[in-house]
């Protein structure tokens, strides 16, 4: 029989549009959804769903006994903002979490792991225009303290048990179906939400703050390109820079000024300002277009268009 997939954090933003993703690829009973939290309807009535704690070992070792599971794509984890107001739970999911998920894999001859990292690898000391793929990582929040270790462990189980560890550094993720779990970049989602329903929207960052962006099918597209790339063309393994567009939120209000003329936008910088301002403002992802070939489909218009398109239909029908 061939072996399942199985997916930790799939209630999450990007769990709930991978695991549909991935099931539509693989097929529905060959990914296995997993969390500690109910996943959206559609998810839980589209194939096998576990509830599942990262931080319990023998929990995800019997999970992965009991579905014949040969690749993980491990998403469980505790974001910036949320990570920076309970550090120790932050350093107990994120750390415990994809150590006990690599070790298990390991014992388990698990194939392929996925392991996203993030921006908030870096820190005040990387430069932050055009960040290069390889240099300084000294993140100033528990979030980023967790991504650099977990980047390594990773390395470090594919150098030196053969455990085929894949990941990117992830930008801040904009969605249209599943709000996000409490990261610095949020605001980015919010908005859309704000505009539709209030044409009011008050920023919890300043106005010329940018930040490296994505579109979810770009996440969707630059995860499973990866996972699905030649082992031998990759010379980086858990650490890829991506990159998609980089706005600040005046940019972001600008554009949906467009399509929503009598849109507000008031900011009121809060703790999430400083977080912000450790983080790279654009990114060099030359190593991912070469060793994979990555290449984003959003820029900033084509991500609002569709943002408000989606959104709009949904608050039309009464569902927002
Ligand atoms: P999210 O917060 O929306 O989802 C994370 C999920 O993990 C949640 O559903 C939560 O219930 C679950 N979870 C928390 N503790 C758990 C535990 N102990 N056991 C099992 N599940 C647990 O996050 P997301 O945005 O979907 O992020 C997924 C991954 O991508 C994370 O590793 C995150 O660091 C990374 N990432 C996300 C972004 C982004 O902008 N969304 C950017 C960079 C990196
Ligand atoms: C966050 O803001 O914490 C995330 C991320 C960039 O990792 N969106």
């Amino acid at each position: 029989m061939s072996k399942r997939i199985l997916v930790t954090g799939a209630s999450g933003q990007i769990g709930s549009a991978l695991t549909p993703a991935l099931r539509a690829r693989y097929g529905a009973d060959m990914v296995v959804a997993t969390d500690i939290v109910e996943p959206p309807e559609e998810l839980r009535n589209a194939g096998p769903f576990e509830f599942l704690d990262v931080t319990q070992r023998g929990a995800i070792a019997a999970v992965i006994d009991r579905y014949n599971v040969g690749t993980i794509y491990h998403l469980a984890a505790i974001l910036s903002a949320v990570g920076e107001t309970k550090p120790q739970l932050a350093w107990t999911v994120n750390l415990n979490g994809v150590y006990k998920v690599l070790e298990i894999a390991r014992e388990r001859r698990v194939e392929r792991v996925f392991y996203p990292s993030s921006i908030a690898v870096f820190g005040p000391e990387t430069p932050r225009d055009n960040t290069p793929q390889d240099t300084v990582l000294r993140p100033t929040t528990m979030y980023g303290v967790t991504k650099v270790a977990g980047e390594l462990l990773g390395n470090y189980y594919f150098r030196r048990f053969g455990l085929d560890v894949r990941g990117v550094r992830y930008p801040g993720i904009i969605s249209s179906e599943t709000l996000p779990g409490g990261g610095t970049t949020d605001y980015a989602v919010e908005i859309f939400y704000e505009a539709i329903k209030h044409h009011h929207y008050t920023c919890f960052l300043r106005e010329d703050t940018v930040l490296p962006m994505m579109y979810m099918p770009d996440c969707i597209k630059a995860t499973m390109d990866l996972m699905e790339a030649d082992l031998a063309r990759l010379k980086h393994h858990t650490d890829y820079n991506l990159a998609a567009m980089s706005f600040s939120p005046a940019d972001l209000v600008a554009e949906i000024q467009k399509h929503i003329p009598d849109f507000v936008c008031e900011y009121r910088p809060d703790y999430r300002q400083e977080i912000a301002d450790s983080w790279p403002r654009t990114i060099d992802d030359r190593a991912a277009r070469e060793e994979w070939g990555w290449e984003p489909q959003y820029d900033l218009a084509a991500m609002v268009e569709d943002m408000l398109d989606k959104l709009g239909r949904r608050y039309e029908a009464g569902l927002l």
